[in-house]
């Protein structure tokens, strides 16, 4: 169905057609607004010379625009100046969209992806659909950065979604619907062969995403929503009352439940009405108004120092029949502590609970427990539920409540 001849390629490539999103309606009403003001505040002042370098805030920082001036420049040159060598396929993308949002070249990252993507598209087995994620990070990347590559990349791609359809996950369903988006937009409509292989994939997540929008108006729990808005923003559909959605986000900002500042910066895009599709149209004003960043209202003091208690279980039924074991320990911890404290405790009383985690864009990640690590070769991992149900947040985060049983599940993905 599709015919591959390069040149004809890169000529079908430079005939871009300019691209206009139809936006649904919705606004954040003005007694919201502080809200979102703060928001973006506690985004930004979480970025120092010391923290992890993510990519992520400074695009949505240029996409909303700044209100420090110098986090953004701070942010900015930490970009720049990041080691290239251990970044992933979708890291560098990210690297790069933020770069660009920044007005700066992003020089070499460009041909390292370009590299890599070409290496992942002809090496990939059937896979789960959250591994889709970081290239469609990637082509999207690719994509704003005009490169020839990135239609013929794009179909292997999009083949490969519609032969191993797993699991969809919403996350994933929004990457894919902004990377084809963009090239959809780039190329001529007439070029019909193209155009309904995207058209296809594209029909396929949208009604995937549709389906995630809960009564509520939450689309796949919280956060999922911010990137699931941007897909609907750039595919627009019938059924999508933005303004619940709108509403019931802000009212979960005012329950605390946007503390991360990588859960921030994908949403506060979306909030403001932006898409990553905007990076390239960001337009970067000089010498901007260093503006202080509003005092925090002080957390409220620890009145209550009582402990509550934690039933902690880690459970290995996957790997090594010798190595299979499910421990549980029962934690006292000071009320109002994150899921950490409850490992770093258990820990303490049981060398069993020996874990190991790393840094990430999200926080803390944990790699592994009682020696049992994670393998993304094998697509293992230690999942974190409550009860039955997988937590929505990481360790760093996430706040257990008395008599919570939390289990550690090794698991696949
Ligand atoms: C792929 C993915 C995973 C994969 C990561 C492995 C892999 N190699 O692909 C797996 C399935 C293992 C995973 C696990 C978890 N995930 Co996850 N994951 C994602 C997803 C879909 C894409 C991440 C990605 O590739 N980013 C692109 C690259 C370029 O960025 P990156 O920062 O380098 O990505 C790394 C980190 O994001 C890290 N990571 C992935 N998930 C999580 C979660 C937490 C809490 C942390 C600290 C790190 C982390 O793994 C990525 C690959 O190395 C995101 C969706 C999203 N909106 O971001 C959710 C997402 C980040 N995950 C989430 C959650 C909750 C989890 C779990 C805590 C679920 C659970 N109940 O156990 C666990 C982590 C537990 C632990 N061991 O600490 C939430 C985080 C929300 C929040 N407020 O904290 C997200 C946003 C999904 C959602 N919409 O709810 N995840
Ligand atoms: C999405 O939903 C449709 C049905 O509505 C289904 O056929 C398809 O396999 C789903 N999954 C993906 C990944 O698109
Ligand atoms: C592991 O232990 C928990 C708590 O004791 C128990 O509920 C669960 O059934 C056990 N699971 C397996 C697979 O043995
Ligand atoms: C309360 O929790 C802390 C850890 O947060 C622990 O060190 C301490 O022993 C606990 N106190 C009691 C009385 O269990
Ligand atoms: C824990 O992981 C195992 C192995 O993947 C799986 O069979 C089991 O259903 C999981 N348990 C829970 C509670 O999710
Ligand atoms: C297009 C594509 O990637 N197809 C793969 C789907 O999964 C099967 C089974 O693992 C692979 O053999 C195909 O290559």
């Amino acid at each position: 169905m599709i015919l591959f001849t390069s040149p004809l390629l890169s000529l079908l490539w430079a005939v871009s057609r300019a691209h206009t999103l139809t936006r649904s309606e919705c606004s954040i009403p003005a007694e919201k607004q502080a809200l979102v003001d703060d928001l973006q505040d506690v985004m930004e002042s979480s970025v120092t010379p010391s923290s992890f370098p993510n990519p992520s805030i400074l695009i949505a920082m240029n996409l909303v625009g700044a209100r420090n001036a110098e986090a953004q420049k701070l942010l900015t040159e930490i970009i720049l100046s990041t080691d290239l060598t251990d970044l992933t396929i979708g890291q560098l993308a990210l690297n790069i969209m933020a770069l660009t949002s920044s007005c700066q070249d992003p020089g070499n990252r460009l041909s390292i992806l370009k590299n890599q993507m070409e290496s992942w598209v002809s090496s990939s087995p059937q896979d789960s659909y959250s591994v889709f994620y970081g290239p469609s990070l990637a082509l999207l990347a690719l994509c704003q950065m005009n490169q020839e590559v990135t239609l013929e990349l794009a179909v292997t791609f999009s083949k490969m979604l519609l032969a191993n359809v797993s699991q969809f996950n919403i996350d994933t369903g929004a990457m894919v619907t902004l990377a084809l988006t963009c090239i959809s937009s780039m190329i001529p409509e007439d070029l019909s062969d193209y155009s309904q292989l995207f058209g296809q994939v594209l029909t396929s997540v949208m009604e995937n995403i549709s389906g995630g929008i809960e009564d509520n108006g939450l689309i796949g729990g919280s956060y999922s929503t911010g990137l699931a808005m941007q897909a609907l923003y750039v595919q627009p559909g019938e059924n999508w009352d933005c303004q619940k959605t709108v509403e019931t986000i802000l009212n979960e900002i005012e329950q605390n439940r946007f503390a991360n500042p990588m859960s921030i910066a994908q949403l506060l895009p979306s909030l403001k009405g932006k898409t990553y599709l905007d990076v390239p149209h960001v337009v970067c004003s000089t010498g901007q108004e260093v503006r202080q960043t509003p005092q925090r209202p002080p957390s409220p003091l620890k009145t209550s120092v009582s402990n509550i208690t934690v039933i902690y279980t880690i459970n290995n039924q996957l790997r090594g029949v010798e190595l299979v074991f499910n421990e549980t320990e029962v934690v006292s911890v000071e009320k109002g502590s994150v899921l950490l404290v409850v490992l770093e405790e258990a820990q303490r009383k049981n060398p069993t609970f020996k874990f190991e985690s790393k840094m990430t864009s999200w926080g803390i990640y944990i790699t592994s427990i009682n020696n049992i690590n994670e393998d993304e070769n094998h697509r293992t991992y230690w999942q974190f539920l409550s009860g039955l149900t997988p937590l929505d947040e990481g360790v760093s985060y996430y706040i257990p409540y008395d008599n919570e049983h939390i289990t550690a599940n090794f698991t696949q993905y």
